[in-house]
């Protein structure tokens, strides 16, 4: 609390090595940071979201189709959408995923973006602040899971698969937030 000039590295690496001198002695003052690793010296996470209230179970196939045209989801909520490719042609050629993206998103501009980003499993770098969430690029017979917090704003939310030429060929549907 006292040290709050130091903002270098070093007084980092200070602070680091005096937290784990105190936790060494063991003042066991503060109760509520159980971490019970012994080494832990991962961040913490930047945002947990809540405990899952639904999951949506999706799949898609070599037919370039989803499952469902549509789901429903709850305001606020922190939901799960587990994706499998029950196809069974690979990934460079039927892959799939599942992609969330914001309103308001020119999601034919997305899809075409998309195409150009193979490295990064078609999820168009410049346009990453327009997906809420996206599983993984997925060849016949994987699945994949995400999960994320359903935006605050109810309406109409545009899910698509990112593979060339899917999203043109009606592999998209309407996550409905209410
Ligand atoms: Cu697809």
């Amino acid at each position: 609390m006292k040290n709050t000039s130091i903002h270098s590295t070093l007084g980092l690496f200070i602070l680091s090595c005096a937290a784990l001198v105190f936790a060494g002695c063991g003042p066991s003052g503060d109760s509520s940071s159980s971490s019970g690793g012994s080494s832990s010296s991962a961040a913490p996470a930047a945002e947990t979201p809540g405990a899952v209230s639904q999951t949506i179970e999706l799949t898609a196939n070599d037919q370039m189709k989803f499952n469902l045209e549509r789901f429903a989801v709850k305001v606020g909520s922190t939901v799960k959408i587990h994706l499998k490719n029950v196809g069974s042609m690979p990934k460079m050629s039927m892959g799939h995923n599942v992609v969330v993206l914001k309103q308001g998103t020119d999601e034919k501009a997305f899809v075409e973006a998309a195409i150009q980003a193979p490295a990064n499993d078609y999820i168009p770098q410049a346009q990453e602040d327009a997906v809420i969430a996206h599983t993984k690029m997925l060849g016949g017979g994987e699945d994949d899971s995400v999960t994320f917090k359903v935006p605050s704003k109810k309406g109409n939310y545009t899910f698509l698969c990112s593979f060339p030429g899917h999203f043109q060929v009606g592999m998209k549907g309407t996550m409905i937030v209410n």
